[in-house]
């Protein structure tokens, strides 16, 4: 049977973008293609500043949002990341199977590195090594498949690698696992910045919505979606029209429809994103109803963590028992 993991970080609120680029789709598709896990990945959100409380809040709130957009603990395995020692058991193995060279060139190690200097922050080493933490993730479960958004698949390729040169190495250990993307909403844009992805963490310029958002400010967010100088019609294209692709995207996404079918259907912008709004407003709204009513019930949430961490643990114990033999270290006994 297939094996499916993926995770998300509590580093913010869960934006539309983990929505329909890979959270929706966890649900709706991969917990019923295989043997399927689903975690939040808490130890991710400590690779740059972070507020305690704020980092537990989040956790418990991914966590009741991964059983609101409907993961089934009958059917899957949700839990929390550091709930499962294996992770980090196995990570240090695979750091020593990465090179310093192929975790710099991470464009998301780059990227959030800069930030980090910008902001006058020092950079964690953990902001360097959290791919390899993401192998791990991925390589203790023996999963086939990683279902993730556009932006995590350098993270896959880099834990393919990691399989195959640990397996080469130091005998078969591994399963070398593939991405899979969404057919639609791989890449959500910020709707004031529409060159660069729906990100948790660049909120704050009012481009970025995101799932418990109420309607109204869902409506606000992408009425002032920025656009271009044209008027409406025309073609879908990502490279010129960005702003407006996106808009697309996001409609095809919420209903069902073709981003380039849609695109000649709209004369003026306006009518763009207010169809847009409304999709988005009522994608997400089953989502906020089952939320607010499994919040009212913090101990089911607790108790489906409680088990899904025991399962975990005993799917990825063997294949971390395998490693620390394969790579030379004498048994506990
Ligand atoms: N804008 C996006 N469009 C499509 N998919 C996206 N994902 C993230 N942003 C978009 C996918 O959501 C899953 C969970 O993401 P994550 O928690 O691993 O965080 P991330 O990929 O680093 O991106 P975020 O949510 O913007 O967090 P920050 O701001 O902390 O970097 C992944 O499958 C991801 O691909």
């Amino acid at each position: 049977m297939t094996r499916i993991f993926s995770g998300i970080k509590p580093t913010g609120h869960m934006t539309l973008g983990n929505y329909l680029g890979a959270v929706r789709q966890w649900a709706e598709v991969d917990q019923h293609r295989g043997e399927a896990l689903f975690s939040v990945v808490d130890l991710h959100s400590l690779t740059v500043e972070h507020d305690p409380a704020r980092v537990l809040r989040l956790s418990r709130q991914l966590a009741t949002l991964l059983l609101a957009v409907g993961l089934d603990p009958a059917v899957c395995t949700v839990f929390v990341q550091s709930h499962v020692g294996e992770h980090t058991r196995l990570s240090y193995l695979l750091e020593c199977t990465a090179s310093d060279g192929e975790m710099r060139r991470m464009i998301q190690y780059r990227e959030k590195s800069a930030q980090a200097q910008a902001a006058g922050d020092g950079v964690r080493l953990s902001l360097l090594t959290y791919p390899v933490l993401m192998a791990a993730d991925i390589l203790a479960y023996g999963a086939d498949e990683v279902p993730v958004g556009e932006d995590q698949t350098q993270h896959v390729e880099l834990t393919r690698d990691l399989a195959v040169r640990f397996n080469q190495r130091y005998g078969e250990t591994f399963v070398v696992p593939r991405a899979t993307k969404p057919v639609v909403a791989a890449r959500v844009m910020d709707l004031q910045e529409p060159t660069s992805k729906m990100g948790k963490t660049t909120a704050g310029t009012g481009g970025v919505v995101f799932v418990l958002d109420e309607p109204e400010v869902v409506r606000k967010k992408v009425m002032r979606a920025v656009t271009d100088s044209g008027s409406g019609g025309g073609e879908y294209d990502r490279e010129k029209r960005p702003g407006v692709a996106n808009l697309l995207d996001l409609l095809a996404a919420c209903t069902g429809g073709n981003p380039e079918a849609l695109a000649g259907v709209y004369e003026s912008y306006g009518a763009l994103k207010k169809d847009t709004a409304e999709a988005v407003v009522e994608v997400l709204r089953p989502v906020r109803e089952r939320h607010a009513e499994l919040s009212a019930d913090a101990g089911h949430v607790e108790e489906v963590l409680k088990e899904g961490a025991e399962k975990a643990r005993a799917m990825a114990r063997p294949t971390v028992d395998a490693a620390y033999r394969a790579i030379g270290l004498l048994p506990a006994g």
